[in-house]
């Protein structure tokens, strides 16, 4: 990595946040006395608390991945049959449901939030809907008063992606107390990283332990295994980053915050391109940077913006197209027409650059390629 073109280093969608080596070594270095490498350790717990307190929330459960805390929340519960869920989002939402016998409803998003578009929940629901799974995408938050309410209405289940929205609350609660379960992704790539980790928020305790069962094979007891689980404990190195990293996750989203500003700065009202919404209520985490580009309005399209940004050693990306319903896996099993808004949007977004390391000079750069693209389509 680094030393791109002409001296330049390379700029990626994101850039993994650490701490200070020192400090690193400093929190690793009881594991070369207790030799405690993983199972549950003492920085697994230590993390895991620590966690609580930040998040605002009375339960977590740490895994190895955002993925796994999808899988062993929808095995935890049991459940059959259909999941109501958006195609707008990273291959583990659908791949989790899927890999979980379950079979996925898509249902459009809103074109504001890009989050499930709620008004077209109901309509989806069957005898066989036993669950709703929307995302936090790019940290937006659902309509979670309207997900409640229909949750409620139809006794379904409620399991929020919140891979986007690690330290987001709403209306002063910690986004991870909402629904049955949240879960959420500590990679590399995102605002809050432990290497790679997860966790999933919850409310009811049972539910906890049975995901605490699957995330160690099922075992119960040293003789006693109940449950066909997987292997998805995090290891102390991984709990040993995430207690580093939340030492400092308020500079993150604060140095985040400033970048997203800057962007604004230069590209807001900018015929053509949408920025991402700032919600109400929302304490944000500024986990994404999305720009919804109109060709025709714009002057130029996506293609033409990032090649362009490329061969200045700037790579950003299409998250998320294509849609996950689009995927070749399935086949054309599912029909991205009924979800329009979905395919819209993601054949028109690019997710610029964004990490509270990047220097502003850098982002100023970043937009004034952008504006140059219109400039040259306009003459
Ligand atoms: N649900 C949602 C809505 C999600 O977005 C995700 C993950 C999940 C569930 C599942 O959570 P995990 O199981 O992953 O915990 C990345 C991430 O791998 C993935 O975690 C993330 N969503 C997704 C949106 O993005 P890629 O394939 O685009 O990542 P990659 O390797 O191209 O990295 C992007 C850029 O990040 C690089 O160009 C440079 C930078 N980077 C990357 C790595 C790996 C670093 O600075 N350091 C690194 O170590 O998927």
């Amino acid at each position: 990595m680094g030393g791109g073109k002409m001296g330049m280093d390379k700029i990626f969608v994101t850039r993994s946040s650490m701490p200070e080596l020192a400090e690193y070594v400093t929190e690793i270095s009881g594991m070369w006395e207790n030799h405690w490498l993983t199972n549950m350790g003492p920085k697994h717990q230590e993390f895991q608390s620590e966690l609580e307190k930040y998040l605002g929330v009375e339960n977590v459960e740490l895994v190895t991945n955002g993925h796994m805390a999808l899988e062993l929340t929808l095995q935890a519960m049991h459940l059959q049959g259909e999941v109501i869920t958006t195609p707008f989002t990273f291959a583990s939402t659908t791949h989790a449901i899927i890999r979980s016998g379950l079979k996925p409803v898509f249902c459009d998003i809103d074109p504001v939030t890009y989050t499930m578009d709620v008004r077209k929940i109901e309509a989806l629901i069957t005898d066989k809907t036993c669950a709703i799974l929307p995302v936090h995408v790019y940290g937006n938050v659902c309509d979670i008063e309207e997900i409640e309410r229909i949750a409620h209405k139809y006794e379904l289940r409620v399991i929020y992606d919140a891979a986007h929205a690690f330290g987001e609350t709403y209306k002063g609660k910690g986004i991870g107390s909402f629904g049955d379960a949240s879960c959420f992704s500590f990679h590399a790539t995102k605002v809050f990283n432990s290497i790679e980790g997860g966790a999933i928020c919850f409310q009811n305790k049972n539910l906890g332990k049975t995901i605490y069962e699957l995330k160690n094979f099922g075992i119960h007891g040293p003789e006693e295994v109940c449950a066909v689980g997987a292997n998805a404990k995090m290891n102390e190195f991984c709990a040993a980053m995430g207690i580093c990293n939340l030492r400092h996750v308020e500079e993150e989203i604060a140095g985040r915050k400033r970048v997203s500003d800057r962007y604004r700065q230069h590209l807001e009202g900018t015929d053509g391109l949408i920025l991402n919404i700032q919600q109400n209520g929302v304490r944000s985490n500024y986990a994404y940077f999305p720009i919804i580009i109109d060709e025709k309005k714009f002057g130029a399209g996506r293609a033409e913006i990032s090649d362009r940004l490329a061969e200045q050693g700037i790579y950003v990306r299409k998250y998320f197209y294509p849609l996950t319903s689009a995927f070749d896996c399935f086949h054309g099993e599912y029909d991205v027409s009924e979800t329009p808004v979905a395919l819209h949007i993601s054949k028109r977004v690019l997710t610029l650059p964004l990490y509270a390391g990047l220097d502003m000079k850098d982002v100023d750069r970043i937009c004034e390629i952008i504006l140059q693209c219109r400039k040259q389509s306009l003459r």
